[in-house]
């Protein structure tokens, strides 16, 4: 069984052992969490990005990834908090508006990451509010997804034990437990 549970705090220092970046297709780390944990884990966020895009082209063989691809890069620095692998994703862009196509782009980035965490054979896995900073998802629908979609993953799930969503803002932790409690 997994269990899913918000959590108040930065995900750069979260110890768990795999973390997840909201990506964008081209993992350039231009802003928000991207940018923070590529110069967490490697100190120039330059150089983060091109070991992200040389990352892509082995595991992917290819310049860019799509909604439910991921690509994985060691930890670096970040191994101090007991991290050992960042999963790349990419969630949708979103603009403010919220329907079935962008909640199942965002199901499919949840997905891949947790498959991956699976196959890396980690207990603990950490997401940001993926697409709800500068990709503008409504932060309710964005958590809602994420506890359906772990409830789903729950059924194939061996080794991952715990999902954490770290929420980065006091008013953004207080919405998410709300709407986890409330349903609304
Ligand atoms: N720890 C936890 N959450 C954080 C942190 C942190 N250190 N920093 C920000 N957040 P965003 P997106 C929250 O914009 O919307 C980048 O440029 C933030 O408050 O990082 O998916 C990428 O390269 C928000 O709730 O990701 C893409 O181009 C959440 O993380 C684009 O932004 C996600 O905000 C992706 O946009």
């Amino acid at each position: 069984m997994v269990s899913f549970g918000v959590v108040m705090g930065d995900i750069t220092r979260f110890p768990a052992e795999a973390i997840v970046n909201a990506a964008n297709r081209y993992l350039e780390h231009g802003g928000g969490v991207a940018y923070a944990i590529a110069k967490a884990a490697a100190g120039d966020v330059r150089e983060y990005i091109r070991i992200s895009k040389e990352a892509m082209h082995e595991q992917l063989g290819k310049d860019s990834i799509e909604h439910g691809e991921v690509v994985v890069t060691p930890a670096l620095g970040l191994e101090r908090y007991g991290i050992k692998y960042v999963i790349h994703a990419v969630g949708p862009y979103c603009g403010g508006r919220w329907d079935e196509d962008k909640k199942e782009k965002l199901r499919k980035a949840i997905l891949g990451a947790l498959r991956k965490a699976e196959e890396l054979g980690v207990k603990t896995i950490a997401f940001p509010a993926i697409s709800a900073g500068i990709y503008g998802c409504p932060l309710e629908g964005v958590v809602r997804t994420f506890q359906e979609t772990v409830e789903e993953f729950s059924q194939e799930a061996k080794s991952l034990e715990k999902v954490y969503l770290v929420l980065y803002s006091e008013r953004d932790y207080d919405r998410a437990r709300a709407v986890l409690e409330n349903g609304d």
